[in-house]
């Protein structure tokens, strides 16, 4: 198992896959006053605790020329999918310091999208060319390539069992993690209408959670029906770069918070959702 490389060398390029290192630096940390928000609550039967409000209650350094376009958590690290000036990338980062671990660079014709940790393994797919790219999650080395069965590839997160995609309509799609077919769909709806241009995806605790753009909001789902249970409205305490959106979200079990950014945005923000 590798991880990153430690050692005096600045940065150490195994293949396309650049480890790097970091000194432990002087991190801007700014723990914002907590802002609680008392979110919009739908009429329906929550089958799950109420989300009543939410607060950030941390942030975490991001680099603003990071042009994020997916975001994932898992065992202590922060896995982002994005467009940077040095070209497309999956990186790993510190979720303390912010600081860039690992980045795999990809083609310079792609356009990455979501990201998801699967165990051992990590799926990043990308736009148009609608590729699923699997690699090793602590190497980066790439281990497989499929094409997703949908016409966009805009997100992608894992329920335990299986994959859900997001192409940037209302429709959200099950692919088995094995052979990466379509096992099923469902729509997203919200009283009844349909939910149209959704982007970044998550699931925990048996909840879905998915931005919308161009909006701030994040809709919180129902996995089995697809209908919206209420909406989170993050533009009161987040401040995104000029027509930027959320494009990150990331759960963190540790420490039961989402971890919220977007393309350009200074900031991964740490929320907490209460009852
Ligand atoms: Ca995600």
């Amino acid at each position: 198992m590798q991880d990153v490389i430690s050692g005096n060398a600045a940065a150490v390029d195994i293949g396309r896959t650049v480890f790097l290192r970091h000194e432990p630096g002087n991190r801007m940390k700014v723990i914002l006053t907590a802002v609680i928000l008392t979110a919009v609550l739908s009429s329906a039967v929550f089958s799950f605790e109420p989300i009543g409000s939410f607060s950030v209650v941390d942030s975490i350094p991001h680099d603003t020329t990071s042009e994020t376009r997916g975001l994932d958590f898992f065992e202590n690290r922060l896995y982002e999918s994005t467009s940077t000036p040095g070209g497309p990338a999956l990186m790993a980062i510190d979720p303390v310091t912010g600081d860039t671990l690992i980045i795999k660079w990809l083609e310079e014709r792609l356009r990455p999208q979501g990201v998801t940790a699967v165990g051992d393994k990590l799926i990043q797919m990308t736009f148009k060319e609608i590729l699923g790219f699997v690699y090793d999650r602590y190497s980066f080395f790439p281990v497989d390539t499929f094409f997703l069965p949908i016409v966009e590839g805009v997100g992608i997160t894992f329920d335990g069992q299986r994959l859900i995609l997001s192409d940037g309509t209302s429709k959200l799609v099950y692919v088995d993690t094995a052979s990466y077919e379509e096992t099923g769909q469902i729509q997203i709806t919200d009283d009844g209408k349909a939910v149209h241009y959704i982007s970044e995806i998550e699931y925990f605790d048996n909840l879905l959670l998915a931005a919308v753009i161009p909006s701030m909001k994040i809709a919180v789902i129902e996995p089995q029906s697809g209908e919206v249970l209420q909406w989170l409205d993050l533009s009161l305490i987040c401040r995104p770069p000029e027509r930027s959106f959320i494009f990150g979200l990331a759960w963190d079990e540790s420490t039961r918070t989402l971890l919220v950014t977007g393309p350009r945005w200074p900031w991964i923000y740490r929320v907490r959702l209460t009852e």
